[in-house]
C-alpha cells in the first residue's frame, strides 16, 4: 500500500534494548495501539473492578489489580495463585481482548520468543506513591514462556535485579507505550517498581497502568 503525504506517519519505535540475557525493552512499541489498549482495559475493569489484594502476610497491596484471560492472579491470606474465576464475583475473568493478545504475541516474537500465546493478563493500576517491592514471578505453570509487559500512563522506575534477592537492582524508566519482554535466563529475576512519582498523563491522568501477559495454566 502506498502512503500519501497526508497520512499519519507510524510512530517509530526504538531498536530493541537488551538489558540482560532474555530481557528486552521495546521502547515506544505500543504507542500506536495505546488508545485501543486503554479502552479495552477499561472494559475489563468495568466487568472485573480493580481492587487492592491482601498478601499472605496480611498487608494490603499498594497496587490495585484486575485480570483477564483464562486465568487471573490472586492473593489472600492463604497465598498467591492463579484462579479461573474472580473471587469477588465468582464469575470467570473477562476474556482477553484480541488487541491485548496480538500486542503480546508480536512483542514476544520481536524479542525472539515465537509462538507466545498468553492465557492470563494481570492489570496493575499505580497511583502516585504506589510501589511494588522486589519479587519473582513464580506462580506460572510454564516457565519456558516469557512475560510481556506494557506500560501505559505515568512513567515509572522499574527495578531489575538478579536471581538473588540481594543482587542490587538496575533502574530503568518505563514510559507510556514501552513494552518489555522477560524470558529465558531472566524469567526468574527479582524485580519491582519504585514509588510512582505524581504527574498528569494526557490519556490516563494521575495513574500508571501496566499489563503483564503470562502463560499461567
Ligand atoms: C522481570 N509488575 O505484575 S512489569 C508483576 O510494572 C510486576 O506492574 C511490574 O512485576 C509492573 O508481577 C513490572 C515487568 C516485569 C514483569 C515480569 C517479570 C518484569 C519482569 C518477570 C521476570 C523479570
Ligand atoms: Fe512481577
Amino acid at each position: 500500500m502506498t502512503r500519501s503525504l497526508f497520512d499519519e506517519p507510524p510512530t517509530p519505535y526504538d531498536a530493541p534494548e537488551s538489558i540482560a540475557p532474555g530481557a528486552v525493552l521495546l521502547h515506544n512499541y505500543a504507542c500506536d495501539q495505546a488508545e485501543a489498549l486503554i479502552q479495552a482495559a477499561q472494559q475489563v475493569i468495568a466487568a472485573a473492578p480493580l481492587r487492592h489484594l491482601i498478601t499472605p502476610g496480611g498487608h494490603t497491596m499498594a497496587v490495585a489489580m484486575s485480570n483477564c484471560g483464562d486465568f487471573g492472579w490472586v492473593s489472600d491470606r492463604t497465598g498467591y495463585r492463579y484462579e479461573r474465576t474472580n473471587p469477588l464475583s465468582g464469575q470467570p475473568w473477562p476474556a482477553m481482548p484480541a488487541c491485548f493478545a496480538d500486542m503480546a504475541a508480536r512483542a514476544a516474537a520481536e524479542a525472539g520468543f515465537e509462538g507466545f500465546r498468553p492465557d492470563a493478563c494481570l492489570i496493575n493500576r499505580y497511583e502516585p506513591g504506589a510501589r511494588m517491592s522486589l519479587h519473582q514471578d513464580r506462580d506460572e505453570a510454564d516457565m519456558t514462556a516469557p512475560i510481556v509487559s506494557v506500560s501505559l500512563g505515568l512513567p515509572a522506575v522499574f527495578l531489575f535485579g538478579g536471581l538473588q534477592r540481594s543482587d542490587r537492582p538496575a533502574r530503568y524508566r518505563l514510559a507510556h507505550g514501552d513494552v518489555a519482554v522477560w524470558g529465558g535466563p531472566s524469567r526468574l529475576a527479582f524485580h519491582g517498581v519504585a514509588p510512582l512519582a505524581d504527574g498528569d498523563h494526557p490519556q490516563l491522568g494521575r495513574q500508571r497502568i501496566n499489563l503483564t501477559f503470562r502463560r499461567a495454566g
